[in-house]
């Protein structure tokens, strides 16, 4: 039972709204992990796995329509309209406190309401933020337990403040017709009802740790990412860190988990977070990042001991999966596992399934949540209170088409703007259409808590208080040929490319300059040991200015929707941009011309 005030005045108001049978706290210990467990075993919340060679491993089923995020669902209430963007749907306030709390009203009759105390980021730290989140769902208090710092270290470094989240919770009936997820930034609230799904119901990941934290780190001065970090060792080197910036499914837990390729000897690579990234400038002008979170919860569909070793290895024990297919020997399967598809299983839905189905056995957003101490590649420095140096950050996408393996920017403002124009095929991490190409600014629309133009020119002054900014970067593993075939082997090669960029960031390694920043010289990326036919390397790397030309068009339509809040910095940048495109466009004519006459 918690001692503070603030605390029990507003768990109070919950319960009389919601009136659950019981009320409890967690208080993060393994007897408390292992009582709700064996209830979840009983209530069929949970599956047990096959024990002995899956010790702590379980298996949950969710509502089949309550499978992703759902952005259409999710609301930043702000006083003014103007203040949530255009990149975030909005009601008032008032409107979506009386609509809600008309949902949680005896929402939670029969159930038992639990009050999760948890903490973002690492103890006794300036990043670290307290929540707390109520819900009725011992799933999401599981998955909390892994992904947080849970229970009795979040309500000691709390105390008697009444500083911390607001996190309301609540199943409700899992209808989406009554499914909405509410941000208050001036309360410092979130109100979820109507999914149990992880973006959706635990608070503490996208909500708090990225729509929340961006509003407050607009307040405070940093910025919260949807970022991984890592460490990166040159054989002989220091320990470099990295973050990377990609949306939802498209590798990041494989990059932040990637182990070096045989043929990149002494190369070592850490993992400190993949996910999120929390960012403050240091007094020695760097940039310093801590992962807000305590766990992973990741893709698992194409998860393999090719595409992630150390991911593999971590999520053989204590780890909850959540639809994925089930073996007769009561292990987990999914597409892209190492072994081929079983003979007979049953699918995310508890369906028979075999190969001959047309539906596959695992949901493409299945997920595991793990925690990330049992990472092998995990970096002491998860715990470090003050952060990481940032030597590099990548912003990253899917794009079949016109954005080459890697290019780096001219400076943070140039940077900041190809964070501001990053575009990618959509993925299953959200309910829509999957592969159609959309705008995701830093791969933060979905997760921005203000006016996304807004949010460029806090960039803008947040590089203005480093005097050695990261160097920023673009990457594109997915680029293909003609015939759709990836071009770039990714996955544990992705090193080659981040080895250019440390060179880069040293003030080695060789580029040259296009029209969009700065690639590699066909020489300067490491690759030996791949298989990468010079053909193939001259098309990763190609800048098309036709094509740009036409990337040109859609960035100024995208930053229209945005009217007076765009930086005139990014402006400046864009009209740059398209000055060389045009140059470039002219003087190829001129040279065809030539050609011709
Ligand atoms: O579902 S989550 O939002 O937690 C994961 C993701 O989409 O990145
Ligand atoms: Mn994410």
């Amino acid at each position: 039972m918690a001692e503070n005030e603030a605390l029990r005045g507003w768990v109070d108001e919950v319960r009389k709204l919601a009136t659950p049978d019981q009320v409890v706290y967690c208080d993060g210990s393994p007897g408390q992990w292992d009582s709700l467990v064996k209830e979840c075993l009983l209530t069929g919340e949970l599956i047990e796995l096959n024990q002995q060679k899956m010790p702590g491993c379980y298996l949950h089923r969710s509502a089949a329509h309550d499978v992703a995020r759902t952005e259409h669902l999710t609301f930043v209430c702000t006083p003014e309209k103007e203040a949530a963007g255009p990149n975030n749907n909005w009601m008032a306030p008032a409107d979506a406190r009386t609509k809600l709390a008309a949902l949680y009203q005896g929402a939670m009759k029969g159930r038992t309401m639990y009050v999760i105390p948890f903490m973002m980021g690492p103890p006794n730290s300036r990043f670290s933020k307290i929540g707390v989140e109520i819900t009725d769902s011992k799933y999401v208090v599981l998955n909390m337990m892994i992904m947080t710092r849970a229970g009795k270290i979040a309500l000691d470094q709390l105390g008697t403040s009444n500083d911390f989240t607001r996190c309301l919770h609540s199943l409700g009936d899992l209808s989406p017709e009554r499914r909405f997820i509410c941000h208050f930034p001036a309360d410092n609230a979130v109100w979820s009802v109507g999914s149990g799904y992880g973006g959706n119901a635990l608070l503490g990941k996208k909500c708090l740790a990225l729509r929340l934290a961006s509003y407050l780190g607009q307040k405070e001065g940093w910025l919260a990412e949807h970022m991984l970090i890592l460490g990166v060792q040159p054989p002989g080197g220091e320990v470099q860190y990295i973050t990377g910036a990609f949306p939802s499914a498209c590798g990041k837990t494989n990059l932040a988990m990637l182990v070096p390729p045989p043929s990149m000897p002494g190369w070592k690579v850490t993992t400190i977070g993949d996910d999120i990234a929390w960012l403050r400038p240091g007094d020695d002008g760097r940039l310093y990042a801590v992962n807000p979170e305590a766990g992973f919860f990741g893709v698992v569909p194409g998860t393999s001991r090719k595409t992630n070793p150390n991911a593999m290895e971590m999520i053989q024990t204590n780890t909850i999966y959540t639809n994925v297919a089930l073996r007769p020997d009561n292990t987990p399967w999914w597409e892209g596992h190492d072994d081929p598809p079983p003979a007979k299983a049953i699918d995310w839905q508890g369906r028979p399934w075999t190969p001959a189905s047309t539906d596959k056995a695992a949901h493409p957003n299945s997920r595991f949540t793990t925690p990330a101490k049992q990472c092998a590649s995990i970096s002491p420095e998860i715990d470090n209170p003050n952060g990481v140096p940032i030597t590099a950050m990548l912003f990253g996408a899917r794009r079949q088409r016109v954005v080459p393996l890697v290019y780096q920017s001219r400076s943070w403002q140039h940077g900041v703007f190809l964070g501001a124009t990053l575009s990618s095929e959509t993925t299953a991490a959200a309910t829509g259409k999957v592969g159609v190409l959309r705008r995701d600014p830093m791969a933060m629309l979905p997760f921005a808590g203000y006016n996304m133009a807004d949010y460029w020119a806090h960039w803008l002054k947040v590089g203005k208080a480093l005097s050695d900014p990261p160097r920023i970067f673009r990457t594109n593993w997915f680029r293909t040929d003609e015939n759709g075939k990836y071009l770039w082997p990714g996955f544990g090669e992705n090193l080659r490319v981040i080895k250019w960029i440390l060179e880069r960031c040293a003030g080695k390694g060789s580029a040259m300059d296009t029209v969009i920043g700065e690639t590699p010289t066909p020489g300067a990326l490491d690759l030996k040991g791949i298989d990468l036919s010079g053909p193939a390397l001259a098309k990763l790397l190609l800048v098309d200015p036709a094509e740009w030309a036409e990337a040109v068009q859609g960035q100024e339509q995208f930053f229209e929707t945005f009217g007076l809040h765009v930086p005139e910095a990014i402006h400046t940048e864009h009209k740059r941009l398209a000055q060389r495109v045009q140059d470039a466009s002219a003087s190829s004519d001129l040279h065809g011309r030539d050609h011709g006459a």
